[in-house]
């Protein structure tokens, strides 16, 4: 009959590893407890090598950066902007993610939209081996990136963005719009990066770690296209007008902040994407 690997013998191997037993010596203690040998020497490789990775894990934590946070201490139902009053329609806290209704208006998604129409291309990704930018296959709409305050819009949206999560401007990339045809998807991915890529001192260069998200929904899909957190099973619908802000105080995905767009359906899906960096972004 087989045996089989308890985490109480997990547990156990990993007891004799701590106080100092040589390897031997615990494979003979097993076998005289009845485990049988193959079975021993898989349960203490197993155990050891999986131990060593999350503990070697542990101590390449980064450590944690001061995130943008939103006015939601106290649950409220609105949140009074300078120029608009919006609504806090979920909030929670680990990750910390808020979805944020009435953020823009109509016209205000229809505008970002028809001003990126004639200024689309397949979308870039920062390709963090360079620095430079790629054309990544996870990443199937097509895009374009808004210059800062490029004109009254955009800079009132971005005034608007700075209020609701108490960040300054000048810390903020580029507004980016993307466009999402049927089959259309972003799969699952960080947006800060990775500090084990080359090209990522490079990157950091311009204001640092990105440190937030808000991804703004300006035209809504038929079926499809939910702004999704796999680590809490979370599917943010891509409702017009409605916005989610999540942050990530450190480069690992203990942040939980791992996120993608599920593929259209049906009709198009269009976006816009702030980006919070720790410093000024220049
Ligand atoms: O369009 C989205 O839902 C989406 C999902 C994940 C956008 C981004 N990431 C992004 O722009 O980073
Ligand atoms: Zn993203």
């Amino acid at each position: 009959m087989s045996q089989v690997i308890t985490p109480q013998l997990r547990e156990w191997i990993i007891s004799q590893a701590q106080a100092g037993f040589p390897a031997d010596t615990v494979l003979k203690s097993m076998l005289a407890s009845g485990w049988q040998e193959d079975v021993a020497i898989q349960a203490m490789e197993s155990t050891l090598q999986e131990h060593l990775k999350a503990t070697q894990q542990a101590a390449a934590l980064p450590t944690p950066m001061t995130v943008p946070e939103l006015a939601v201490e106290d649950s409220p139902l609105y949140l009074q902007l300078e120029d608009r009053k919006v609504s806090v329609l979920t909030a929670m806290s680990d990750p910390n993610i808020v979805v944020i209704g009435n953020f823009l208006s109509d016209e205000e998604c229809d505008g970002l939209i028809e001003g990126a129409k004639p200024r689309m291309a397949r979308s870039l990704t920062v390709e963090t081996k360079s620095g430079g930018e790629e054309l990544n296959a996870d990443r199937t709409s097509n895009g374009m990136f808004y210059a800062r305050a490029e004109n009254e819009l955009i800079a009132r949206i971005e005034r608007r963005l700075a209020q609701l999560t108490r960040w300054p401007v000048e810390n903020g990339e580029g507004l980016q719009i993307l466009h999402y045809h049927p089959g259309a998807e972003y799969k699952p991915h960080y947006d800060y990066f990775d500090p084990h890529e080359p090209g990522t001192p490079t990157i950091l260069k311009r204001g640092g770690q990105r440190v937030a998200t808000i991804i703004m929904y300006l035209h809504e899909p038929e079926a499809g296209g939910g702004t999704v957190f796999p680590d809490v099973r979370l599917t943010v619908a891509p409702k017009k007008g409605h916005a989610v802000f999540f942050s990530y105080n450190r480069a690992h995905p203990i942040t939980k902040s791992l996120h993608g767009g599920e593929p259209v359906v049906r009709g198009q899906k269009w976006v816009a994407t702030k980006w919070l960096r720790e410093g000024k972004f220049t």
